[in-house]
């Protein structure tokens, strides 16, 4: 199976099927397909467009050319393929909860993901401070991603949102990414669990591979005209 991603840095959708498959030690092979821009004429729109009309990253391809696009689709895929992998939780409560979660995800917290993008190599606590006092929406998202990890891991005893590791944690992690690059302020009882997140071993893997890059991409970076 090849995984294609856009940049670590950037790439708040790619991360999270990555982070999975590392995470259950799943073998894949990782294609970069570099973020140039995300015009119709792109390196990237013509390199993810010839495997997916969606145009896109992540894309997951079988070695028979077979491609799943959309991380929900791809996170579905992969935890069917391999059933001796508790992707989702076992317990048929949890999973649909850890479903209702990712599914929340997916398709919610378009004000948090807007104004703050993910940028893991960026310290932008400025940022974050000013972006809650101004916006109530942001403000509304991330007291719902509080209530959301809190419900789920009082629910589960942790030490992950539904107990063990599971797609729910890999989904979240480029929020949790976002909390430390804008210190988003979580209650104390959050701070553990986001520790736990990030020292995870396939979002360590992702970090380090993330600061390595060294890329500036202007269109990517609504506050810095570089690194600094
Ligand atoms: N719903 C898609 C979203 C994927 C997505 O928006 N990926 C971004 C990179 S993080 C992308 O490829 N953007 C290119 C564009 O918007 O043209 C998924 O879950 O995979």
């Amino acid at each position: 199976m090849k995984l294609l991603i856009g940049n670590k840095n950037y790439s708040s959708w790619s991360m999270r099927p990555w982070v999975m498959l590392t995470e259950f030690g799943i073998p894949f092979e990782e294609v970069l397909a570099r973020f140039d821009s995300f015009a119709p004429d792109s390196t990237f729109k013509a390199t993810v467009k010839a495997l997916s009309p969606a145009g896109k990253v992540p894309i997951l391809v079988e070695d028979d050319g077979f491609a799943v696009w959309d991380t929900l689709a791809i996170a579905e895929y992969v935890a069917e393929k391999f059933p001796d992998q508790a992707l989702w939780p076992r317990d048929a409560r949890r999973r649909a909860r850890a479903r209702s979660v990712c599914a929340e995800m997916h398709s919610g917290f378009g004000a948090l993901r807007n104004a703050f993008g993910m940028n893991i190599e960026a310290s932008l606590p400025e940022i974050g401070a000013r972006v809650l006092a101004q916006d109530a929406a942001v403000r509304a998202d991330l007291a719902r991603m509080i209530s959301l990890w809190q419900e789920a891991l009082a629910g589960s005893g942790g030490p992950f949102l539904f107990g063990d590791y599971s797609i729910a944690d890999a989904y979240f992690a480029p929020v949790v990414m976002r909390v430390r690059t804008y210190a988003l302020p979580v209650p104390a009882d959050l701070a553990a669990y986001i520790e736990r997140a990030v020292a995870a071993k396939g979002t360590a893997a992702w970090i380090r591979d993330a600061l390595a890059e060294q890329e500036f991409l202007q269109f990517e970076e609504p506050y810095r005209s570089s690194r600094d």
